[in-house]
């Protein structure tokens, strides 16, 4: 037992660093650079760049104290069978998942688009988990990599935090993991959203978990 205290809010988060699992949410090109799904949305994807920084520290924490490291990637099988219809002609846009941009076939697995950026690039040992969905936990492994390594709490960076890192905190947390989002690590297209959502996961005593920043989780883990 090697127990932690992280100032954050609502408040102090209690974790033992030996089931704690960092959790970085689709960083990958498609929602951070020019060019790919977040653009195609009509998105100013140049905020988002900001994250990446203060995760690549985190990251780095994380690997030399040897925690479990899960990386996420949103995107769908070439032939586009997982990708559900609905989620296909959404939004209407001129480009769409499935089509060819810049950086290959728009949120498409073995696209340049579709995978991560390289200043967070995984290494190897360190899973990756390719989802259809919003949340990590729709259609993958990740409970049971989770289950396995022991896991109880998830330090959570990524993109977006009103998409895909609400939607994964609020699957995780209804599975009894305790999560903390770490509100420089994580990025929104829009700011009154990026404000919104870190309020709600912290509200009503921490109805979703708890939120901190880079600094002070580091600080927590000793670095
Ligand atoms: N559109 C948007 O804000 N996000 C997504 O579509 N996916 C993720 O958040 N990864």
């Amino acid at each position: 037992m090697a127990q932690k205290k992280m100032d954050a809010e609502p408040y102090e988060l209690e974790f033992d660093r030996n089931t704690t699992a960092l959790l970085i949410i689709d960083m990958q090109r498609d929602f951070v650079m020019p060019g790919g799904f977040g653009e195609a949305l009509g998105n100013d994807v140049t905020p988002l760049q900001a994250t990446i920084e203060p995760t690549r520290r985190v990251l780095d924490t994380a690997r030399k104290l040897g925690m479990l490291i899960i990386h996420t990637r949103e995107g769908h099988r070439p032939d586009l069978t997982d990708c559900p219809p609905t989620k296909l002609v959404r939004g209407r846009g001129k480009t769409r998942i499935g089509d060819v941009g810049p950086m290959g076939r728009i949120l498409v697995r073995g696209e340049v688009g579709h995978d991560i950026v390289p200043e967070l690039y995984p290494k190897a040992g360190e899973p990756v988990i390719d989802k259809p969905g919003k949340g990590a936990f729709y259609a993958t492994d990740a409970e049971l990599i989770l289950r396995n390594s022991g896991i109880k709490t998830l330090i959570v960076c990524g993109v977006t935090t009103e998409v895909c890192v609400n939607t994964t905190v609020r699957e995780a947390n209804d599975r009894g993991f305790e999560c903390v989002v770490l509100s420089d690590c994580v990025g929104s297209y829009f700011p009154e959203f990026q404000k919104a959502a870190l309020a709600m996961i912290k509200a009503q005593g921490g109805i979703f978990g708890w939120v901190s920043d880079s600094k002070r989780a580091l600080s927590a883990l000793g670095a």
